[in-house]
């Protein structure tokens, strides 16, 4: 049973890097601990209403971003962060080495009703000279030299890769630490298993239609297999059911989007999911490009995902 830091300091070898990640997935505990707690510690309410003593309520996902800010910009390792929570890249009063790019708590709406969420986080070198800038931060997503998410779920669970497979770890609640329970993830390369939000399929593709009209044909159909169907409405829990026992995972354009660029960000839910996926034998897409290949233009561009089983999204893309 070996615990987080034994697995960095025997599997990473940049201390800077050990760092980085313990202050993330330390501060990803402090999350847990405040979601355990739910309604009893007031947290609840919408920002912006006000508690018994007047003072300013705050939503889970502004504390958890708040959390991992001030955690992160305190790390002499960090240069700045880039947060889905906030307008603009925050520069570090240091010289560090890295970015982070996180979703501090994705998939917020699940609060209301006590299921998963979960915090993504995506980390990169710093390329350009200090201060950090914006453009720093806007490189292809297969510079990333580590990602992962915590999943908030009936345990809480860190899944991360630094570019050497994937591995998961669960949280020891009485010893406060993450203990190592899988290694070397890897996903199969077929699957009967898709999650799509169908309430959007009228303004999909036809492509897309097509495929998911087959997907849905089962035995019937030109697939002749049946398939399953979950959707968590939250692609941390989501992704981590395919890294656990496969699947597809899709949130395409549509046409309520002018843009055709899909509701989910490049730079906090894409990149980090595909290099997961990526590192555990699958696959991640936009409907046309490799997600880790795409140069972004702002660090909250939006884009098309397809991911999960090789196989299974070569097919989806073949239509
Ligand atoms: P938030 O980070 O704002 O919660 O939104 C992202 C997301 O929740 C994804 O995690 C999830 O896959 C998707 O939105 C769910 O979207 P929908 O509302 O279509 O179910």
């Amino acid at each position: 049973m070996r615990s987080l830091s034994q697995f960095l300091a025997s599997d990473v070898s940049s201390a800077s890097l050990q760092e980085v990640l313990l202050v993330t997935t330390q501060t990803c505990i402090e999350i847990s601990s405040a979601l355990k707690k739910g309604s009893l510690a007031g947290i609840l309410g919408m920002a912006g209403n006000e508690n018994v003593q007047g003072e300013e309520q705050k939503k889970l996902d502004v504390i958890s971003n708040n959390m991992l800010k001030s955690a992160l910009l305190a790390s002499p390792t960090v240069r700045a962060i880039a947060s889905e929570e906030e307008d603009d890249i925050v520069p570090a009063s240091t010289d560090g080495e890295y970015l982070i790019a996180f979703d501090p708590l994705d998939g917020s709406s699940n609060i209301d009703i006590n299921s998963m969420v979960g915090t993504i986080f995506s980390i990169y070198h710093q390329v350009g000279s200090e201060p950090a800038t914006e453009a720093d931060f806007l490189q292809p997503g297969k510079n990333q030299v580590a990602a992962g998410y915590v999943l908030y779920g009936p345990s809480t669970m860190l899944v991360f890769s630094t570019g050497h497979g994937v591995h998961m770890f669960t949280l020891d609640v009485e010893q406060g630490e993450f203990i190592l329970t899988r290694e070397n993830v890897k996903v199969d390369t077929e699957t009967q298993e898709f999650a799509i939000n169908m309430s959007n399929q009228r303004f999909w593709s036809e492509a897309m239609q097509n495929y998911v009209n087959d997907l849905v044909a089962g035995k019937d159909g030109s697939r002749g297999k049946n398939f399953n169907m979950r959707w968590v409405a939250a692609m941390v829990g989501d992704v981590h059911r395919i890294l656990c026992r496969g699947g597809i995972f899709i949130y395409p354009w549509d046409s309520k989007d002018p843009n055709k660029a899909g509701k989910l960000r490049l730079m906090y839910e894409a990149n980090p999911m595909g290099m997961l996926l990526e590192q555990a034998g699958g696959k991640a897409f936009t409907h046309t490009d490799r997600i880790l290949d795409i140069q972004p233009d702002g660090i909250h561009q939006r884009v098309a995902v397809v991911l999960g089983a090789a196989n299974e999204v070569d097919k989806c893309l073949s239509y």
